[in-house]
This record gives C-alpha cells, sequence and structure tokens, in this order.
C-alpha cells in the first residue's frame, strides 16, 4: 500500500468512523428525547420502569407485535375500546417517533422479576370457602366455553347448551394461549402477555384470585391433580410455579443451561399420566420435564430408578416434586404436540424445515418427520384413519395440511389448501376435520375435510374479507364454532353434522374459544 492510498484510507475510516459516531449520538440522543417524553405523557399510565401499571408493559418484549408504523400509529391515533389516548394533536410525528425508538430500546438493565415482585402482586378477591357449592346459573356447567375476544380485552362465558352467553369481564391486556381449566372443571385459569395470570371461578362466574408472574409471559398449563399451575416466561427468563387454589406463588425455577446462559420459555404443558410439566424452550436445544408429583404408576420401567441415577437435578428442594430433568436435543424444537398417552412429543424445528419425535420415556429423538412449512404442531389433531392413529397439522408458511402415521411417523397424506393455516379441530363424534386458512387472499375461509377419506369436501367463506379462524366443538361435537376475527367479529354457531349455520354471536375479535368437557377430558380433536 503506498502512502497516498494509506492517507485516503485513514481520511475515509475517519469520515466513516465519525459518520457511525454521528449516527450512534443521533440515535442516542432520540432515545433520550423519547425517555424525556415518555416521563411526561405515558409513565403515569405505563409505569416509569416500562413494566404496565393501569397500561400494558411497554418493553421491547411487550411491543414486538406491532411491526413498522404499527407502534407510532397506537402512539398517535389511540386504542379503540381502550383507555389509551390518541396524542397526535399534542406531540409532532418526530416527537412521537421518538417515544417509539425509546419503547424499541432495550432497558440500560435486565429487568428483574422475583418471588417477592410476584408475592407483592398476589391477590385474593374471593375465600374459596365462601363460593357456593353449585352454579349460580341453569345448564350444564361443562358445557360453558370460555371466548376470549382480543378486540376490547373481554372474556365471555358462553353456555354451550343455549349458545348464549351467561357472563362478560374485562380481562388483562392481550390473553395469549389457551384457557386452562381444573381438572373438575370448575375453575379457569388465564395467562395475558403482560403476565398477569387469572382464577375465575364458573360456578358464581366471578374473579377469585390474580397475580403477575412475569413481565412477558408465554402461557401456564394445570397439573393433573389439580393442585398446581406453571406459568412460563419470556422475560425474565424463569417458570413460575403456582398454587392453583387462589394462586399464591409457591417458587420460582429460572431457566438456565448448563453454561450458565438463561433462555425463554416457548410454552409450558402439562402431561397428566406422567404426574409432570414439560417445557419448550426457545433458547436452549433441550426439552424440560418437571414432575410435580410421583406418577399413579410408573410410566416407564427405571422412572424411580431414573431420579436415583442423578437424571434430575433438584433445584434446591427436598421433595421430588419441581426437580428438573433435561432432556438434551440435536436442535432447538418450538411448539409441540403430545399423543395421547403422553410417551411422544413431536417438535417443530427452530428452522421450521423438519419435525422430530422424541420419546420421552427414553429422553431421546426416535425419529425425523416430514415437516416443513413451519408445522402449527400445537393446533394439530389426532383422529383415528383406517386403523391408525393419526396426527393432522396445519402449516403457518404453506397452504397446506400433513397427516402424520403415529405408529411409524410416516406421512399419510399432505392436503393442499387455499393458503397457510394457524388451527385445527375435531371431535371424536363428527366425520369432519375443521381447517382454518389464516394468512393470504383467502384468509376468510374455513375447509372442512372428511376424515375418511381426507379429502376436503366443503370450503365455508362465512363473512368475505374478514378472517374465519378457530373452532371449538361443544361437549357432544354437535355445534362447532367458528370465530370472526374482527373488531365487530361474532362466534358463528355451525350444526356440524349439516354444515349449516346455526346462529351468529356478536363479539369483539374472539380469538379463542375452550369447552370445558373437551379439555378437561382431553378429546382428541382439541388442543389440550
Ligand atoms: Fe399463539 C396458543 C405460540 C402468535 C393466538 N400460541 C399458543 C401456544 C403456543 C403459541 C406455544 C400453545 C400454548 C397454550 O395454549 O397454552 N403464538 C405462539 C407463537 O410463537 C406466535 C407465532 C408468536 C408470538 O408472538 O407469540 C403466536 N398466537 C399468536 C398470535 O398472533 C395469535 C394468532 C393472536 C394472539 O392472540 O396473540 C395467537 N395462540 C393463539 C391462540 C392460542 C395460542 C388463540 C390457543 C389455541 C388453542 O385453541 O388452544
Amino acid at each position: 500500500m503506498n502512502s497516498i492510498t494509506k492517507i485516503l484510507l485513514v481520511a475515509a475510516v475517519g469520515v466513516g468512523g465519525s459518520l457511525v459516531a454521528q449516527m450512534a449520538q443521533a440515535q442516542r440522543s432520540g432515545e433520550q428525547a423519547g425517555a424525556a417524553l415518555y416521563a411526561t405523557h405515558c409513565a403515569a399510565c405505563h409505569s416509569g420502569d416500562r413494566f404496565g401499571g393501569l397500561g400494558p408493559a411497554l418493553l421491547p418484549e411487550s411491543i414486538s407485535k406491532l411491526r413498522g408504523p404499527a407502534l407510532a400509529t397506537i402512539i398517535a391515533r389511540g386504542r379503540p375500546a381502550s383507555q389509551m389516548p390518541a396524542f397526535g394533536s399534542d406531540l409532532s410525528s418526530e416527537e412521537i417517533e421518538q417515544i417509539a425508538v425509546y419503547l424499541r430500546t432495550e432497558p440500560d438493565e435486565q429487568p428483574v422479576w422475583e418471588l417477592e415482585d410476584i408475592q407483592a402482586t398476589h391477590s385474593v378477591l374471593v375465600d374459596r370457602k365462601d363460593l357456593p357449592k353449585k352454579p349460580v346459573f341453569r345448564g350444564d356447567p361443562l358445557n360453558l366455553f370460555t371466548v376470549v375476544e382480543a378486540g376490547d380485552h373481554h372474556v365471555t362465558i358462553l353456555d354451550g347448551d343455549r349458545m348464549e352467553p351467561i357472563a362478560r369481564f374485562e380481562s388483562r391486556f392481550a390473553l395469549h394461549g389457551g384457557a386452562k381449566y381444573s381438572p373438575d372443571g370448575r375453575f379457569v385459569y388465564l395467562a395475558s402477555r403482560d403476565g398477569w395470570v387469572t382464577l375465575y371461578d364458573l360456578y358464581s362466574l366471578q374473579t377469585v384470585a390474580e397475580v403477575r408472574v412475569g413481565l412477558n409471559t408465554r402461557n401456564v398449563a394445570v397439573s393433573g391433580d389439580g393442585r398446581y399451575v406453571m406459568a412460563g416466561n419470556m422475560l425474565p427468563h424463569s417458570l413460575v410455579v403456582l398454587d392453583a387454589k387462589d394462586l399464591r406463588p409457591l417458587r420460582v425455577i429460572p431457566v438456565t443451561g448448563d453454561d450458565g446462559e438463561s433462555s425463554r420459555v416457548s410454552a409450558v404443558y402439562t402431561a397428566p399420566p406422567r404426574a409432570s410439566f414439560i417445557v419448550a424452550l426457545k433458547d436452549m436445544p433441550e426439552v424440560w420435564e418437571i414432575p410435580y408429583s410421583k406418577p399413579k404408576k410408573p410410566v416407564y420401567p427405571g422412572f424411580v430408578h431414573n431420579y436415583e441415577a442423578g437424571m434430575v437435578e433438584a433445584l434446591g428442594v427436598q421433595d421430588q416434586a419441581f426437580a428438573l430433568r433435561r432432556i438434551r436435543l440435536e436442535s432447538h424444537l418450538d411448539d409441540f404436540f403430545f399423543d395421547q398417552d403422553y410417551r411422544h412429543l413431536i417438535g417443530a424445528s427452530r428452522d421450521g424445515q423438519s419435525g422430530q419425535v422424541v420419546n420421552l420415556n427414553v429422553g431421546q429423538k426416535i425419529a425425523d418427520v416430514a415437516l416443513d412449512g413451519m408445522p402449527h404442531l400445537g393446533s394439530g389433531i389426532t383422529f383415528d384413519w383406517q386403523g391408525r392413529s393419526v396426527l393432522a397439522t396445519p402449516h403457518l408458511k404453506e397452504s397446506k395440511i400433513s397427516v402424520i402415521d403415529m405408529t411409524d411417523w410416516s406421512t399419510v397424506k399432505v392436503l393442499e389448501t387455499q393458503g397457510p393455516g394457524f388451527f385445527m379441530r375435531s371431535h371424536e363424534n363428527s366425520p369432519y376435520a375443521w381447517a382454518d386458512v389464516f394468512f393470504g387472499p383467502n384468509k376468510d375461509v374455513v375447509h372442512i375435510i372428511d376424515k375418511k377419506t381426507l379429502e376436503i369436501v366443503k370450503t365455508l367463506r362465512p363473512e368475505p374479507g374478514k378472517v374465519a379462524a378457530h373452532v371449538e366443538f361443544d361437549r357432544s361435537g354437535r355445534y362447532a364454532l367458528l370465530s370472526i376475527w374482527d373488531d365487530e367479529g361474532a362466534v358463528i354457531v355451525y350444526d356440524a353434522k349439516t354444515l349449516d349455520e346455526v346462529k351468529r354471536l356478536p363479539m369483539s375479535k374472539p380469538v379463542g374459544k375452550y369447552n370445558v368437557y373437551n379439555k378437561i377430558t382431553y378429546e382428541e380433536g382439541t388442543s389440550h
């Protein structure tokens, strides 16, 4: 390199370097201006630390779904059907952008939310001994539906005999994951992305207790014996065990690998025959099994022996409950489906290219499954086909449904759909499986699949232009309830045999509905 080139290079790096420095400085001052504006205009409702208060948390994890200009638009225009006002006339668009930049900035220190923080949020609104012994309404309490309405953050309790709402209450902000029931079906547990868990009594139709388990939560699961609720968090990286009676926090389990690195929780599932919770992790190639008691009969030879052989690490507890079994994998697995006896777990690979079957008894991958296009296994269903148990799953990135033989994990059939789908549902008494098309130009259609021929026999378009998604059957399998995902949406009740519309109940973006009986009996056609 001659000296002239050297001088030019040094000058270029100098200019480039100062440009980078200038940009970083501009970013920092934008953030600082955003922080000051936040303190003046937002902190009163969302709290100074952005953990949330009257309004939801505004940490980067909390707003990750608001991509591009969506966040600034909400600040400018407010949120309909909420207390979030519009700031468009008080603040310039530059100031709104500065707030948005600040909200997307990680806090200087990693937020903490420990057992004491959780305990401080715990409130019991009604003492269990003051609850009535019988339902305060007429009708089958096991045929109720909990309907989550995301449009205005409410929950409707629907009588599945008359298909009439019997209660409606405001929920915490952005409930996510299925509603979970106590094994007797009397209580429902709801988790919000904001970390709140709510316990609601379906007999007296009132909220019994609440607690904030984290700053960003994925979902909850209820133990098969009804004693515990486990919540999985994205922020902080933890699992929280609650007393199912009143949500009293019992312990926090940090989600940490051998190397000391922590992981977000993808989801926590209950595995009643194993008397354990199964945990999917986002950032670690491991599946965790956490027993809450000894299973009634050993789930596999050597279960107890394996404990003794040190397969579990006690997390500072004397009993075997909540000890941890790590199942180490070759790659990350997200989004699980379990066979009916919880011996196998089918997980989707993070790259969306395949699926894997893990035998939970031996704690090893035993097969690969041909599942590309990001299968949404959590929404898969099982049913009997030609004497064999098959799994059917939609794909989030491809217009197809895969049907997999659960004895040898081969693909039985791939059905072409009118677009990628999110949810599938059936019922053992129904000849049909229902699958929505959630993305693309046909997001308003739902396919009806004959479970015998594995052919699409009908395609419904109940409300042209509006997303039609998420089906759930009533207890008997006679009716199928479908959502129109719109702020001015509805739950449509279909006759599950004739496929005729029976009734339309107006609702505010009813994202999910969960029938008590189908959930507590682990009906093969619904999510668990
Ligand atoms: Fe969900 C359940 C993961 C985005 C609505 N979702 C689940 C479950 C998981 C999951 C692991 C099963 C847990 C359970 O039910 O307890 N969801 C994810 C994601 O990783 C993803 C793609 C990204 C994210 O930001 O979390 C995601 N989910 C969404 C949405 O955008 C949806 C459509 C709207 C919303 O409300 O957030 C959505 N997810 C749902 C619903 C269920 C669910 C309605 C319960 C389905 C059921 O019938 O059981």
